[in-house]
């Protein structure tokens, strides 16, 4: 195969000195943070979908993006290349992961049956190049949004047949998923929600949803697969309404349709802003609850209410998004997966090295200050003090159930008044945090 990225060698660790745009400044692959490696700290993944399938187009135009290795064919010969190109790329960068979506990488045929055909040879092909690499498949999924059958949903269509579509539809992903040893498999509503309800049984949609996870659950046990199931909450775009909104409302639908064992969350920075919260909310909600399985790494613009897929540079950001996911024991069989995409204007392919370079620094950076963070100790013993009250006496008989609205009454009663308050000291936190920076 012709080299795509002839003048692009692999990218290395030049440390904060380097001038060289094509290596990392703070990404240092084998470096020790807090007990791991960074590469086994971060889990970098790169997406097909925006970086070997994005073209560019906007409402307003046309693709703009210069992809010499692509003949613009629907042709499985032509993914079949792409595979390979997106391999190169991959392994150039340095990223131990990639995900895709069953039609990024192969094309859909007139029938499930080509589909499926033309699938299986562009997996080939993938297995071919992980086994070449080393790269691993950190999760699969299905597109059950793109083709025009999917207008009213997937699983919440109020067309059945299309149920059958999609639930046929990722069993085959799954299947390859499982066949190409994937860490893990996604489910994001593509069309899951409504544009109105004048027209929507909300209820019966909801509960064909839980029915469609649940068959994924039961034949995911009967093939074997051992992967991780991940939902990943969204609150609009394509639909006026998601069901999966945000992580709160993930929780729960899978509580309430008794999934909650079988699903983690993949939580993604522009959805959280979408749905009118931080990135650390969302991970905080997820990890609290024990669901917070991996992120979409990206960003929006504070400017633009829509879903810009940005590459992450802010380092607050990676900062507070390191901070949540080192406090809730770190990504296990997730990882941090740029579900970003380089702008129309950046249509040279030497763009998607900078876009992803300066991702993986970025959040590099975020966890050598989130654990420098975590190692200095201030932030999280006041945290502790701030809750001392309920380390003992009163508190502790609440936090332990052995009291009741009675005694409360009483020793109110006998106190007078509660004890005093003590400041937040949100500056002081923020100052804190400022430090590390
Ligand atoms: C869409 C989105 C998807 C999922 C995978 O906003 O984030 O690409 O990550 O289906
Ligand atoms: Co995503």
């Amino acid at each position: 195969m012709k080299i795509a990225f002839p003048n692009v060698k692999n990218i290395s660790y030049e440390g904060v000195r380097s001038k060289n745009p094509l290596a990392f400044k703070h990404y240092n692959a084998d470096e020790i943070v807090a007990g791991k490696t960074m590469r086994e700290h971060l889990r970098f993944a790169v997406v097909y979908w925006h970086t070997f399938r994005g073209m560019g187009s906007d409402p307003f135009g046309p693709g703009t993006m210069q992809r010499p290795w692509d003949d613009g064919s629907n042709s499985v010969s032509n993914a079949q290349n792409r595979a390979r190109v997106a391999f190169e790329f991959i392994e150039k960068l340095g990223a131990p992961f990639y995900c895709w979506h069953d039609r990024d990488v192969a094309p859909e045929g007139k029938t499930l049956a080509e589909s499926n055909k033309n699938f299986d040879a562009v997996a080939k092909i993938l297995k071919e190049e992980q086994k070449r690499t080393g790269i691993k498949l950190l999760w699969g999924t299905a597109n059950l949004f793109s083709n025009p059958r999917f207008v009213h949903g997937a699983g919440t269509s109020c067309n059945a047949d299309v149920f059958a579509f999609a639930a046929a539809q990722i069993k085959k992903a799954m299947e390859v998923t499982h066949e190409l040893g994937g860490a893990g498999y996604t489910f994001w509503g593509g069309r899951e929600g409504y544009m109105t309800l004048l027209n929507t049984d909300m209820k019966r949609e909801l509960e064909h949803l839980a029915k469609l996870l649940h068959l994924a659950v039961e034949y995911k046990k009967q093939i074997g697969f051992k992967g991780q199931f991940y939902i990943e909450p969204k609150p609009k775009e394509p639909t006026k309404h998601q069901y999966d909104s945000d992580a709160a409302a993930c929780l729960n639908f899978l509580r309430e349709y008794d999934l909650l064992p079988h699903f983690k969350l993949n939580i993604e920075t522009n959805h959280a802003t979408l749905a009118g919260h931080s990135m650390q909310h969302e991970l905080e909600v997820a990890g609290a609850a024990n669901a917070l399985g991996s992120i979409d790494a990206n960003t929006g613009d504070e400017l633009l209410g829509w879903d810009t897929d940005q590459f992450p540079t802010n380092i607050y950001l990676t900062t507070y998004t390191m901070l949540t996911i080192l406090k809730y024991g770190g990504l296990t069989t997730g990882g941090v997966n740029f579900d970003a995409k380089v702008r129309r204007e950046s249509f040279e392919p030497v763009d998607l090295f900078h876009a992803h370079i300066g991702g993986m620094d970025a959040f590099a950076r975020g966890l050598k200050i989130a654990a420098a963070i975590r190692k200095d100790g201030r932030l999280a013993e006041f945290v502790k003090s701030r809750y001392a009250s309920w380390d003992s006496g009163i508190g502790a008989k609440i936090e332990s159930g052995k009291t009741s609205l009675k005694e409360l009454e009483t020793y109110i009663l006998k106190k007078g008044e509660a004890a005093a308050n003590t400041s937040g000291r949100q500056e002081f936190l923020e100052n804190l945090i400022n430090e590390f920076i």
